[in-house]
C-alpha cells in the first residue's frame, strides 16, 4: 500500500482530487488530499499586492452596481504564511508519504514551484505533478517536479503508488514526463484517455482529505462540494463537440486527437453514483458539470427517465445554443432539471467566429435562449464581453443581442478574457490582421457597454433602453447610468442557489 499525498492550492476543483483519490482508495492506496488555501474575489480598489497573490494568469469579472462598476480578481488569494507551510509539513510528516502529487491549474503554478522547492527540504521522496497547468506546460513544471502526468491521470497514479509499493523506479510510464537518473528528461508516450465506465467513482470520504487556510486547519475534511454548494457535482462526460479557441478542449482535441475525446459513462453507472450521493451522502440536488450536457440526445433519452425514476433529486446542467431542442428541454423539465447556464460569451458574430472560434449565429441563440425560458426552466447565460480583440461594433453587437435574450435569462458572470499558456487563443495575438483590425479600446468605453448590458436585464422596458442608448449624454458620462443599476450583480452563483431559487418560484 503506498501513501500518496496530493496537495490541491486553493480550494475547489474537489472533482479532480476526489477522482484520483477514489482511484488510489481502490487500487488498495492510500491517499491523502490536502486543499490548501482558498480562492477569493478580491475588488481591484482592494487589492494589495503585499497581501495578495493573483497567480500566473490574472482573472477578472465584473460587478455591476448602484456605485458604478467594480472590476474584482476572481480567482486571487491571500499571500502563503510561514504558518500555514508550517501546518502542511507537520500533517505530511504525520502521514509519511511515500510520493507528494501536486494537482495544479494554470494560474497556480508558481505557487506549487514554491511550495516544492520548500517541501524538499523536508521530504525526499518524489514529486509528481498533474492538472491541467502541467498538462499545459509540462517543460516548465518538470523544472520543479520529478514525474509530470501529462492529460488524464486516473492509471497513472495507480501505476505510480504500484510501483512505489514494488520499489521500481517512476521512470518509463505512459502519459507523463520524468527525470531519468542521469538528470535529463524522459517524455513517454501518451496514454489514451480514459474509458469512463472503467473509472472508480469518485471518494468524498472526509478521513482522505485536510484543509490548511489562515489560522483554519482541518483534518479530516468534509470536501464535497456541501461545504459551498448543497448540490452533488457529477461529470457523466469528458470532452466535448465544440473546440473554442479559450477553452482547455480544443487544447485537448488539438494534442490528445479529437477522435476519442468526446465519451459518457453509462446510465447506469452514473445513476450509481447518483443514487449513493443521495442517499448515502445525503445530497438533495445534483449538478451536472459536463461541459455541455445536452449533448447526445440518444444517452439522454436513455438516462432521463432513468434519473427521474432512481435518482429522482432537483437538478442544474450546462448548455450550448445549438445543442438543445423545445422536445429535449421538455425532457429535462419532466427529469427534475430546474436550472440551467447557456454560454453566449459574445453578440458580435466577428469576436465569436474568427476570435473565439465557435461559429453559432446570433439568430440562434436569441432562438435557444428563448427556447429554454419557454420551457419553464430557470435559465442564466455566461457572457465574456472583454478581450484584447475588441473594436465598438463588437460591444455594440453584444448590447443589440442582449436587447432580444428574455429579461427572465440572467446572466451568470461578465468576465475578461482570462489568456491560458498554449490555448489557441494565444495563435490570435500571432494574427496582425486580426490585431490591427483590433480597438485597443479605453476602459471606459467598456464601463458605458457594460452598465447598458445590465440595463437590459433589468426590469426597464426594451424601448427605454434603446432610447437611453440613442442619447448622447450617457454616452458621453456612463455614470449617469448608475440610477438604473441594480443594487448587486451575481458571479458565478451557486448551483444549489440556482437550484433552491427556481425551486422557490415554482411553489
Ligand atoms: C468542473 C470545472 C469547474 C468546477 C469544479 C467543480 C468541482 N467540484 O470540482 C468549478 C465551477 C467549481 C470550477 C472552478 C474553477 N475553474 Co474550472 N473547470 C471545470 C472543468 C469543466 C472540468 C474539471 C474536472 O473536474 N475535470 C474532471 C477531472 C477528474 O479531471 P481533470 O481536472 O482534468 O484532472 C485530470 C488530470 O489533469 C490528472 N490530474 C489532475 N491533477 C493531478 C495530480 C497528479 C499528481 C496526477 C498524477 C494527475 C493529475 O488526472 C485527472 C483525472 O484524469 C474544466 C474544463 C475541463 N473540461 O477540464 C474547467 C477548468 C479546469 N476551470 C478553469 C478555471 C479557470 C476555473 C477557475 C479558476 C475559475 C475562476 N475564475 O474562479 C475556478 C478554480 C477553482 C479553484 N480554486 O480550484 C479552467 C482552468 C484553465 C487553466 N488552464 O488553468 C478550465 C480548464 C476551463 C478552461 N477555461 O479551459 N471549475
Ligand atoms: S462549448 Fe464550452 S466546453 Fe466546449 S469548447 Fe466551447 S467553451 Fe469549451
Amino acid at each position: 500500500m503506498a501513501r500518496i499525498a496530493i496537495i490541491k492550492p486553493l480550494y475547489r476543483m474537489t472533482l479532480t482530487v476526489a477522482q484520483l483519490c477514489g482511484e488510489l482508495v481502490a487500487a488498495g492506496h492510500e491517499p491523502l488530499v490536502v486543499f490548501f488555501k482558498k480562492q477569493q474575489l478580491v475588488p481591484l480598489t482592494e487589492f494589495d499586492p503585499a497581501v495578495y497573490d493573483s497567480g500566473d494568469v490574472p482573472m477578472r469579472g465584473f460587478f455591476i452596481g448602484k456605485n458604478g462598476l467594480t472590476v474584482s480578481d476572481t480567482a486571487a488569494w491571500k499571500r502563503v504564511q510561514k504558518g500555514e507551510m508550517n501546518k502542511l509539513i507537520n500533517l505530511l510528516k504525520e502521514f509519511k508519504p511515500d510520493a507528494i502529487g501536486f494537482s495544479s491549474l494554470s494560474n497556480s503554478m508558481t505557487l506549487c514551484a514554491d511550495m516544492t522547492a520548500e517541501l524538499r527540504k523536508h521530504f525526499n521522496v518524489p514529486f509528481l505533478w498533474g492538472g491541467t497547468g502541467p498538462t499545459l506546460e509540462p517543460d516548465r513544471s518538470m523544472e520543479s517536479a520529478d514525474l509530470v502526468c501529462v492529460g488524464e491521470g486516473e492509471e497513472v497514479i495507480v501505476e505510480i503508488g504500484d510501483r512505489l509499493d514494488r520499489g521500481e523506479s517512476l521512470n518509463g510510464i505512459a502519459g507523463t514526463w520524468s527525470r531519468l537518473p542521469d538528470g535529463s528528461i524522459e517524455k513517454n508516450p501518451k496514454r489514451p484517455v480514459s474509458d469512463l465506465e472503467k473509472i472508480a467513482v469518485p471518494n468524498w470520504d472526509d478521513k482522505h482529505y485536510a484543509f490548511i487556510n489562515g489560522p483554519f486547519f482541518f483534518h479530516p475534511f468534509k470536501a464535497g462540494s456541501r461545504l459551498e454548494d448543497t448540490s452533488y457535482q457529477i461529470m457523466t462526460q469528458r470532452g466535448c463537440p465544440f473546440s473554442c479557441s479559450f477553452c482547455v478542449e480544443s487544447v485537448y482535441q488539438r494534442d490528445f486527437g479529437k477522435k476519442d475525446s468526446l465519451r459518457r459513462m453509462s446510465p447506469q453507472k452514473a445513476i450509481r453514483e447518483l443514487v449513493h450521493a443521495r442517499d448515502v451522502l445525503g445530497y438533495t440536488s445534483v449538478t451536472f458539470m459536463d461541459d455541455v450536457f445536452t449533448v447526445n440526445p440518444r444517452w439522454l433519452d436513455e438516462f432521463l427517465p432513468l434519473y427521474k425514476e432512481k435518482v429522482g433529486l432537483p437538478f442544474f446542467c450546462y448548455t450550448y445554443p445549438t445543442t438543445h431542442t423545445p422536445e429535449l428541454l421538455r425532457k429535462l423539465k419532466d427529469a427534475g432539471c430546474m436550472a440551467m447556464a447557456m454560454g453566449v460569451q459574445s453578440g458580435s458574430e466577428r469576436i465569436l467566429h474568427d476570435v473565439y472560434e465557435r461559429k453559432t449565429n446570433i439568430a440562434r441563440i436569441v432562438k435557444s435562449a428563448q427556447d429554454i425560458v419557454d420551457s419553464g426552466i430557470h435559465a442564466t447565460f455566461d457572457m465574456i464581453p472583454m478581450t484584447q480583440f475588441d473594436r465598438e461594433e463588437d460591444l455594440q453587437s453584444t448590447f443589440e443581442l442582449l436587447l432580444q435574450i428574455p429579461k427572465e435569462m440572467d446572466a451568470s458572470f461578465w468576465g475578461e478574457m482570462a489568456y491560458f499558456p498554449n490555448y489557441p487563443i494565444m495563435d490570435k495575438f500571432k494574427d496582425e490582421q486580426l490585431l490591427a483590425s483590433s480597438g485597443k479600446l479605453d476602459f471606459s468605453v467598456y464601463e458605458y457597454y457594460f452598465k447598458m448590458f445590465e440595463l437590459t436585464r433589468t426590469a426597464m422596458p426594451v424601448e427605454q433602453i434603446k432610447a437611453i442608448a440613442a442619447d448622447p449624454r450617457y454616452r458621453a458620462d456612463h455614470n449617469l447610468l448608475n440610477e438604473f443599476m441594480r443594487d448587486e450583480f451575481h458571479i458565478v452563483p451557486s448551483y444549489g442557489t440556482l437550484i433552491a431559487e427556481a425551486q422557490a418560484k415554482l411553489s
